[in-house]
């Protein structure tokens, strides 16, 4: 193909109407709703992409609000020791001490002998071996409890609000 005047006008005009056609589809695109939709889309895929490498934390911070329920629960007072020792319970739980051991039990708060952390917490009686006592904790706090006969057996109850 020579390069005459005439060659250059129509490859100019081709170039612009070409232009125009590319506009035109453009504009169409930007009025059109499912393309406008699609971009966001991806930036939802794109946050969820984002999300997945903070998910343990997330998981983390569900652990650190899941609401402790107000439970009845045993703890079985053996020869030597609570079972369970340690309990984390919301205000208003019931612990219901059962004495499976050979003897006398008597649990209640420290300070031995006085009680008078808790001393509601204190049944002010021996509760004899196949017998059980309630207490329903209505404090928040970290109770720390011990067997008034057998002052080393000791344990923890930790009441939330
Ligand atoms: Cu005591």
């Amino acid at each position: 193909m020579k390069t005459t005047p005439k060659t250059i006008f129509v490859l100019g005009a081709l170039l612009i109407i070409g232009i125009v056609i590319v506009g035109v589809l453009l504009a169409t695109q930007d009025t059109d709703d499912t393309q406008q939709a699609a971009p966001e889309e991806q930036n939802n895929q794109q946050s969820l992409q984002d999300q997945e490498p903070v998910s343990p934390e997330a998981t983390d911070q569900d652990i650190d609000t899941i609401e402790i329920p107000i439970v009845t629960t045993t703890v079985v007072m053996r020869d030597d020791y609570y079972e369970p020792a340690y309990l984390i319970m919301k205000k208003g739980s019931t612990i219901i001490w059962k004495n499976e051991s050979s003897s006398d039990k008597w649990p209640a708060s420290d300070v031995h002998p006085s009680h008078t952390i808790y001393p509601e917490f204190d049944p002010k009686r021996p509760i004899p071996p196949g017998e059980s006592w309630s207490f329903t904790f209505d404090k928040a706090g970290e109770w720390d409890f011990h067997d008034h006969i057998k002052p080393s057996i000791t344990g923890n109850v930790t009441i939330t609000e």
